[in-house]
């Protein structure tokens, strides 16, 4: 799911927590759950309400409990971003408040852009939408008169047809109010997994080596080459997304799997367990048996964060020491031992350049592999674990051990160079609402449990707490559905069904639902749509059409 690359480069936060917590004015928070899904950053925005007074919009279809500490609430229809951030940039032009300065000194493509903009005025996108045109007014003169304004988004945004649309769109917004490398601005994408950063960063992508040095770049691939002494592809290779569809086409006949749950995570379920049935060859490196463990051929006994030392990148470009804190306990082994060994096996059959530096995959511990690293990656060379350990906070680009970091990206100018506006139109979604199927689902997490939830759902007190998954259901609808009282729903897609409890609330507005899929016997991607974004690849999982109705038969 990683790697929204736009054009300022990696998809990381441009600027750090503390720098958005302690020097924004304003804050806009669009598509992210932040309280729930990033508790600690959560914590650090509300507190910046609270204390120095800053202004915060958030734009999310449901009310989540960061709205209460909302200036300004907008509740967009699911899928409709790019027609609001459109509709609102379309004001702030027509007011005048858009940085000239900063436009003309460091952009390029505004007057294309500027042309698309001039196609959403407020009466237009309020019909796209659903949000009222005084409050597009109202966020206009908040991002307008408020400087600076920091932007974070998660994936309320990214999970659509038009991911990187949205995200382009965001990047033209911070560009019109001139809020890009300052200090309390910046585009701030919040990534997911506790590592997904440092994954894409060393390389975990099809596109790229470490560093983002693209495949299909000579110099980068002679480089990795002369270093690994094997000769490597010059083809850009599959998305996770691609990877397991293309089973049916025979195009992929064998899967390695590391930690993830794909029959709970991939959208439509019946598909993936269809494409998994068929596949010749499958290896999962697990810490628990998981839903996808049905399906292997081979088991590979991974070790949790605790048990394990070596670094994490965080969502702020920070490199962070682990520390094993127990044994491995029975056959189980650190990840990148397995994958070492691994290496070796099939390295043996092969001819290696005695001069290659990292041929042999000779690593004794993390930090010989963080040795490599800072030998490859240029934004890692001078992050080593000597540092780490004397307790240095070091965010990268850090090309060198005497270099501090850096805190905040693009400062002075883009990583591109110059900065451009994109003219980006608005995509409604894959699927939407019809007579047959009249609702939109929304699906995403709970505080209280990861993804799958391998992890969360073995934990008593989270279960103690949140023990099936609810079904968010709008009062209005309740009350049309005849709920009154009655407890189980079943959501229908064209692609399955399920069955679970509805949770009466008005967090989602009326025509919405919204399911998580934490738990296997009632897993929203058994009806979300594998429609992807032609660029990322990234499923759209924040809307399809559904159709919700009573269980029969049920006690009240
Ligand atoms: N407790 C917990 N924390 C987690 C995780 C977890 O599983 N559990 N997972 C981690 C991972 S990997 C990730 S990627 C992050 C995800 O973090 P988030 O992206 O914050 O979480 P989501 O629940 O996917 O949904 C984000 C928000 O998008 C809104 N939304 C839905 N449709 C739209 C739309 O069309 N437009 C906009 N603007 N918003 C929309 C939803 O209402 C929701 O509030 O969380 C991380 N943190
Ligand atoms: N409907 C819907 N589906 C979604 C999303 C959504 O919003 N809506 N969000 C998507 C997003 S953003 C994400 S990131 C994915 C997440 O989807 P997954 O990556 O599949 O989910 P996880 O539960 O984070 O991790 C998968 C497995 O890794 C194992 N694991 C944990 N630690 C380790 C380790 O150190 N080593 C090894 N080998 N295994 C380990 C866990 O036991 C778990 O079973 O889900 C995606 N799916
Ligand atoms: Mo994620």
């Amino acid at each position: 799911m990683a790697g929204l690359a736009t054009s300022f480069g990696s998809g990381a936060m441009s600027n750090s927590m503390d720098d958005v917590a302690n020097f924004a004015q304003a804050m806009f928070v669009i598509g992210s759950n932040t309280t729930e899904q990033h508790p600690v950053f959560g914590t650090m925005l509300r507190r910046a309400v609270k204390n120095r007074g800053v202004k915060l919009i958030v734009a999310d279809p449901r009310r989540i409990d960061l709205t209460d500490f909302a200036t300004l609430h907008i509740r967009q229809k699911p899928g409709t971003d790019i027609a609001l951030l459109n509709g609102i940039m379309y004001i702030l032009l027509e007011k005048g408040w858009e940085d000239k300065k900063f436009i003309e000194e460091r952009c390029e493509g505004f007057d294309e852009f500027k042309a698309m903009v001039m196609q959403y005025p407020p009466e237009k996108t309020s019909v796209i939408t659903g949000v009222p045109v005084e409050t597009l007014y109202r966020a206009a003169e908040i991002m307008g008169t408020v400087k600076p304004m920091a932007v974070m988004w998660a994936m309320g945004i990214t999970q659509h047809i038009v991911g990187v649309r949205n995200v382009m769109t965001l990047a033209n917004l911070q560009m019109l109010l001139g809020n890009m490398g300052l200090p309390g601005g910046g585009v701030n994408p919040l990534r997911g997994q506790n590592n997904v950063q440092g994954a894409c960063d060393m390389g975990g992508l099809p596109n790229v080596y470490p560093a983002y040095q693209a495949v299909t770049n000579e110099e980068a691939r002679k480089k990795f080459e002369a270093s690994w002494g094997v000769p490597l592809p010059d083809k850009v290779g599959m998305t996770v997304t691609e990877v397991i569809p293309n089973i049916l086409e025979g195009k992929t006949h064998a899967l390695y799997i590391l930690g993830e749950d794909p029959v709970m995570s991939d959208p439509d379920t019946t598909h993936i367990r269809k494409c998994l049935e068929a596949v010749d060859f499958l290896v999962l490196q697990e810490i628990f048996p998981s839903e996808t463990s049905a399906y292997a051929d081979v088991l590979l006994p991974g070790v949790s964060f605790a048990e394990k030392s070596g670094t994490f990148t965080n969502t702020e470009r920070r490199v962070q020491m682990v520390r094993k804190a127990i044994e491995p306990l029975g056959e189980a082994r650190p990840d990148w031992q397995i994958t070492r060994e691994l290496a070796v096996r099939l390295l043996e059959s092969r001819a290696l350049d005695p001069d290659a530096p990292y041929a042999t995959w000779q690593y004794r511990d993390t930090t010989d592999i963080m040795v490599e690293i800072n030998a490859l990656t240029p934004s890692y060379s001078g992050i080593t674990h000597a540092r780490l350990e004397k307790g240095e906070r070091l965010q990268w680009p850090c090309p060198n051990v005497e270099h501090p970091g850096t805190p905040i990206l693009h400062v002075g100018k883009f990583s591109r160079g110059i900065g451009k506006f994109n003219p980006i139109d608005h995509i409604p979604p894959a699927e939407l609402p019809d007579d047959d199927y009249p609702f939109v689902l929304s699906t995403g997490r709970v505080l209280y449990h990861w993804h799958g939830g391998q992890m969360t759902r073995r934990a008593k007190g989270l279960l103690a707490v949140y023990d099936q998954a609810l079904i968010e259901v709008n009062p209005d609808d309740a009350a049309m559905l005849g709920l009154n009282g009655k407890k189980r729903v079943k959501v229908t897609s064209r692609r399955g069904q399920i069955e679970a409890e509805a949770w009466v609330t008005d967090r989602v507005p009326p025509g919405m639902v919204y399911a998580n899929f934490h738990f296997p016997e009632a897993s929203a991607n058994e009806l979300t749509i594998a429609a992807l974004d032609p660029v990322a690849k990234i499923p759209e999982y924040k809307v399809c059409a559904v159709k919700v109705e009573i269980v029969n038969n049920q006690q009240m």
